[in-house]
């Protein structure tokens, strides 16, 4: 994606180094958690500075922007939910003087075992046997709705 906006700039334009980043994050990230790093030039001969931003797609604040560096961290992460949503989209703005261009973040949302297991039912009869091999007796599997936890019998 490329804007040229203006009459001033001639033949000038903006560029994001990719048309589209993206990121993997663990879910809940802590505040501060690298993202990634954004970056756009100016096509053509002008040096100018270059600022970015977020658009704010959703008020829930996220994510923070280093506006002259690029860098994208996290910024409320408790937002960030993979029980909820496993992708999230974010649009980002590079401008100098007149000129200005997007890019979309996508941030995939990866999984950790951040719920307390749910039991099915309250009470689990299980029965082993006398003089089983070895200190270990595998007794029962006990299942809940996002991985199964196996209990072993000492
Ligand atoms: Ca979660
Ligand atoms: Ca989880």
């Amino acid at each position: 994606m490329e804007v040229t906006v203006g009459g001033g700039s001639g033949s000038l334009s903006l560029k994001f180094d990719q048309a589209s980043y993206l990121a993997m994050i663990q879910e809940n990230p802590a505040k501060g958690t690298y993202v990634t790093t954004v970056r756009a030039s100016i096509v053509g001969s002008a040096s100018a500075p270059i600022t970015y931003s977020l658009v704010n797609t959703n008020d829930q604040q996220v994510f923070a922007l280093d506006t002259s560096s690029g860098v994208i961290s996290i910024n409320n992460g408790a937002k960030l939910d993979f029980e909820v949503s496993q992708e999230v989209h974010v649009m980002v703005v590079a401008s100098s003087s007149n000129l200005f261009t997007y890019t979309r973040l996508v941030v995939q949302v990866t999984d950790i075992n951040d719920n307390a297991p749910k039991f099915a039912q309250n009470v689990y009869y299980s029965s082993t046997w006398e003089g089983e091999e070895g200190d270990q007796v595998y007794v029962t599997q006990v299942r809940h709705p996002i991985s199964s936890v196996g209990f072993i019998l000492e």
